[in-house]
């Protein structure tokens, strides 16, 4: 079947495998929106409200939506920022919150951040740990890596990594010990900056019934803490 977008429908984009997709789906719902997902196909159409959601990897939504490609996406904070583009952040999301921190090995005498200077730092976020580090005014050398960050040290690749966290369960597992957080993260609500009117109206409709819905779930929680 030939994918045909109709274009006075917004596009959404939210990850199409990983660890914010189930909470997004649930948000969408809650939400009231009906969506048919074939988890085989990288598009769906809304029932009730006049929207396709796109499937993509998270890396490429923030790009998507700052040039207009899709109206909307949810994404990691820590992506907008790695990206570095310029969008509106909408709404936070309560979902995805992590950290990005860099750790090294527990038998390690690196125990601060000036202890870093000129060490190698494995990471999949190069952009925003070299920021970082400039800021500090503290030399270090990058070293890119896809996956598996948490093993470099191990291997002799890097003397710390930089990586996202949430548990801290990974890091304990692989005998490695926060030194310093970069930054704090969580899913978050991006359109583009400058969005023509009438996509405008139907952007900040949809915006509207997500919000009341997300308002209604932390009232419900706050109801919750007093039973
Ligand atoms: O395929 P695609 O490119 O879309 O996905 P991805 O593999 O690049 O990203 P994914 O699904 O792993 O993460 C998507 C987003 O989820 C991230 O950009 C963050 O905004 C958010 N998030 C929240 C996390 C975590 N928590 C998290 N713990 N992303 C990754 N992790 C990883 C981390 O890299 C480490 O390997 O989980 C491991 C550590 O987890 P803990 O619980 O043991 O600390
Ligand atoms: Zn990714």
């Amino acid at each position: 079947m030939k994918t045909k977008f109709n274009n006075n429908n917004l596009k959404l984009a939210v990850q199409k495998q990983g660890r914010l997709t189930a909470d997004t789906i649930a948000f969408l719902e809650k939400a009231g929106l009906l969506v048919d997902i074939d988890s085989r196909s990288f598009y769906a159409k809304c029932r009730n409200f006049p929207l396709d959601i796109v499937f993509l990897r998270d890396d490429d939504i923030p790009r998507f939506v700052e040039n207009g490609t899709v109206d909307i996406g949810i994404v990691g904070e820590n992506m907008i920022i790695e990206k570095d583009v310029k969008v509106k952040k909408n709404l936070f999301l309560d979902f995805g919150y992590c950290r990005l921190v860099v750790a090294v090995q527990n038998e390690s005498s690196i125990s601060n951040i000036n202890d870093l200077k000129n060490i190698k730092i494995a990471t999949s976020y190069p952009k925003t740990v070299l920021r970082y580090f400039k800021q500090k005014n503290i030399p270090v050398k990058i070293y890119e890596l896809e996956g598996s960050v948490e093993l470099s040290p191990a291997l002799g690749i890097s003397g710390a990594i930089a990586d996202l966290t949430s548990t801290g369960v990974t890091l304990a597992i692989n005998d490695l010990k926060i030194v310093d957080t970069i930054l704090y993260s969580q899913a978050v609500l991006i359109s583009q900056k400058n969005t023509e009117k009438q996509r405008k109206i139907l952007i900040e409709d949809l915006i509207s019934k997500l919000n009341s819905s997300q308002q209604a779930k932390k009232l419900n929680t706050f109801e919750k803490l007093f039973v």
